[in-house]
């Protein structure tokens, strides 16, 4: 029977009625465009993912769970933040992702996460599906006592969308080991079941080895293996490093090991330079100040000579070989891109989510810059959160060797689907369209299978 329903749209109407949908969505709307332009192009002959709408779908999370969480602060404040649990797609895998506290989360940005966690969490080759949570509540300032309160509340209600087997969350902006396990502990407390509900747990409650280190490492190993298929390595290059959190210092500590030279590090604040290079000592230093005195970047320009601190800026125009973003979106715009061009930088690998802009990804690709996109450069933390999640199940953990070894082999397989699908003419690897259509075609895939669901 014929049928006045186009169900082959081209991308220019398919985007027409995402952000017809998803009105001021523009994180969201921005990572579904990034992904659309390269499956368009792979589906164009291929009419059973046309059928079945299966971009579309991907494109419209499964469930949005929204809630109040309300805690009482230290000066006994009643204090009201949104929290947030995006489930976008559970085909090949329980819904897997972190959860985010900043100031700046909204549902857009949640979606966009998820969305991008969908495609990555394929990649790894694990069975975990895409999903992303949080809430507007900013832990900056805030006492133990209150982030204690703030994250039972928050476990209160998320709870009940949870389970090891349909929603695992784990941590991200803001949220660390210490939010994870209050977190952890609430949910145990409520559900009176010890099950892995939750990744990036401490080591004596469940935990996994190489966890902590694992994006940050994961993000070095996979430029690692882009620097390689060009012949190149890690070894004598200098590096910029946006970011001073869980990912940028363990970014910054395989830079440091694989014999390259940090130069810049941030926060939100502004970056600092060390002409010198900052050096494990530095980098524990960075750690230490960060996470437990849980101070400002702009305090390293007076504890080491010869740095400086440049506030407000971030620190793309510091000449070096190769660019880390890992601290948000966004955070590496037109202009960025083109200054790390001009002062000779050839690879690009990043540890945050989409923290270059459309326009950005454009200069870095139309200079044949090397350029690893978040999806599968810093999927090295979900992928050993998915190891974290098969030790619980089985009740043991591996040793950090081993864990290691796992990561190493997983961004070597993550690179080699970005190759598979991305290689163009005379060598040059579009990464973002290798990883975009390896992670879509195992989710769609399986989609397929399921029929109209
Ligand atoms: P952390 O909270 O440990 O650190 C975040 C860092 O980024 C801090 O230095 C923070 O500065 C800076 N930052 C945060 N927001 C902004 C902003 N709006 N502008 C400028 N700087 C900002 O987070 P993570 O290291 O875990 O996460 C960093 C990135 O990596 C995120 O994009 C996250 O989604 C991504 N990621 C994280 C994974 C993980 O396993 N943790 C896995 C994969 C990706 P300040 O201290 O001033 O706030
Ligand atoms: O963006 C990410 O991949 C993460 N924040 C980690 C997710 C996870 O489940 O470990």
């Amino acid at each position: 029977m014929a049928s006045i329903y186009d169900r082959h749209v081209d991308l220019e109407r398919f985007m027409e009625g995402v952000k017809k949908r998803n009105p001021g969505q523009t994180e969201f709307i921005q990572a579904v465009q990034e992904v659309a332009q390269d499956i368009f192009a792979f589906i164009e002959d291929k009419e059973e993912y046309h059928e079945a709408q299966i971009l579309r779908r991907i494109a419209e999370p499964d469930r949005v769970v929204s809630f109040r969480v309300c805690w009482e602060d230290d000066n006994h404040n009643i204090r009201v933040q949104r929290g947030w649990r995006v489930q976008n797609n559970n085909a090949i895998g329980p819904y897997k992702g972190g959860i985010r506290f900043h100031s700046s989360v909204n549902e857009s940005v949640l979606k966009f996460l998820a969305f991008e966690q969908t495609f990555k969490n394929s990649l790894t080759g694990l069975p975990m599906g895409g999903g992303k949570g949080g809430a507007n509540f900013n832990p900056k300032g805030k006492s133990d006592a209150e982030v204690m309160r703030f994250c039972q509340s928050f476990m209160t209600e998320l709870y009940r969308h949870i389970g090891p087997d349909t929603d695992v969350p784990a941590g991200d902006i803001g949220v660390g080991a210490r939010e994870i396990g209050y977190m952890f502990g609430q949910y145990k407390r409520i559900t009176n079941r010890w099950e892995g509900v939750l990744t990036g747990k401490g080591m004596e409650y469940g935990g996994s080895q190489m966890r902590p280190e694992a994006t940050g490492y994961g993000a070095v190993y996979f430029l690692r293996n882009v620097l390689e298929h060009a012949g190149q390595d890690v070894e004598g290059k200098t590096a910029v490093i946006s970011g001073s959190g869980n990912v940028a210092t363990h970014a910054a500590e395989k830079i440091v090991q694989l014999g390259g030279k940090v130069l810049a590090m941030s926060d939100s604040g502004g970056f600092i330079h060390d002409p010198q290079g900052i050096d494990q000592d530095r980098i524990d230093w960075i750690k230490h100040h960060k996470t437990h005195t849980r101070g400002r970047i702009s305090d390293y320009a007076d504890e080491f000579d010869g740095a400086t601190f440049h506030e407000g800026e971030r620190p793309w125009h510091v000449a070096a070989d190769l660019a880390l973003p890992c601290a948000t979106q966004n955070e590496l715009d037109e202009s960025d891109a083109k200054a790390l061009v001009e002062n000779g930088c050839i690879a690009v690998s990043e540890g945050a989510n989409m923290p270059t802009t459309l326009e950005g990804v454009k200069v870095f690709h139309d200079a044949k810059v090397m350029y690893a996109p978040g999806k599968a450069a810093n999927a090295g933390g979900v992928a050993v959160s998915g190891l974290e999640m098969s030790q619980n199940s089985e009740r043991i953990s591996w040793n950090h060797e081993r864990l290691g070894e796992m990561l190493t082999e997983l961004m070597e397989g993550i690179h080699s689907k970005c190759v598979e699908y991305g290689e163009q003419d005379e060598g040059y690897v579009d990464y973002v369209k290798g990883a975009n259509i390896a992670g879509f075609k195992k989710v769609a895939d399986a989609m397929l299978a399921f029929g109209v669901v």
